[in-house]
């Protein structure tokens, strides 16, 4: 019985992912969901891609157990944002985002950044209705991660190794890592990224222009370098 409820639960959170999706198709915009664990660089990372991607707009919805703090970083730079308190929950579930679009000037807006709680394992089982799922691995997390939590790994359209200023400093096996990611998911592109000397920064704002000029899944906006 207790499987059958979990079931129920994924079904109905399933059904209304699919809506958001729609949402977004409709406007335009590519909808991102930023998956790793507290700490690993989620809001940093945003507060160095937003302004960099301008002219392109970028929306923003953040969740956290509580606090607002993530949403006060990023609202200098971000068309808007919108924070979630989830209390007790590890992760976001999609009709929290369909309750936040309604506040959100979808129409405008190029990019919706979804950060969602810190966790390595709930947030990979919810959809939201996202485009794309990046997820972030920090080099002082430790070399092992890929393989203790593979669920988010399985489901990754990008796989972003942050903080790589720190390999110089800590005892991380790069050869390791991208072979365990390999194994859970052949196709997965996977970049070194540092928002400390912006290693790698190119190379992720390249991947995100792209994949409006993709059209992935969405109804793309034109886009001029
Ligand atoms: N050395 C280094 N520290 C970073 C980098 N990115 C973020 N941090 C630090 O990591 C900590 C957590 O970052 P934050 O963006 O709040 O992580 P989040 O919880 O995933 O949103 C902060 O102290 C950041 O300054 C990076 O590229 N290099
Ligand atoms: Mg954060």
């Amino acid at each position: 019985m207790k499987v059958k409820v979990v079931k129920r639960v994924l079904d109905a959170n399933n059904e209304i992912a699919r809506k958001n999706r729609e949402i977004f198709q409709k406007a335009g915009l590519i909808a991102l969901n930023l998956i790793s664990s507290p700490g690993s660089g989620k809001t940093t990372l945003l507060e160095e891609t937003i302004p960099a991607l301008k002219p392109q707009k970028s929306l923003v919805i953040v969740g956290d157990l509580q606090t607002a703090r993530d949403a006060e970083r990023v609202q200098e730079c971000a068309l808007d944002v919108v924070q979630i308190n989830t209390g007790m929950s590890c992760h976001l579930y999609a009709n929290q985002i369909t309750e936040s679009l309604s506040d959100l000037p979808l129409k405008e807006a190029d990019y919706l950044f979804i950060e969602n709680v810190g966790n390595m394992v709930c947030p990979g089982e919810f959809d939201l209705g996202e485009n794309l799922k990046v997820i972030l691995l920090s080099i002082p997390e430790g070399d092992d991660k890929v393989a203790k939590y593979p669920t988010i790994f399985r489901a990754a359209d990008l796989v972003l190794l942050t903080k790589s200023d720190l390999l110089s400093v800590l005892k991380f096996d790069m050869v390791r890592v991208k072979e365990d990611i390999a194994r859970l998911n052949a196709n997965v592109s996977i970049l070194e990224i540092s928002c400390q000397t912006g290693e790698g920064m190119a190379d992720w704002l390249k991947w995100l222009k792209d994949c409006h000029q993709k059209d992935i899944g969405a109804k793309a906006k034109f886009f001029t370098e």
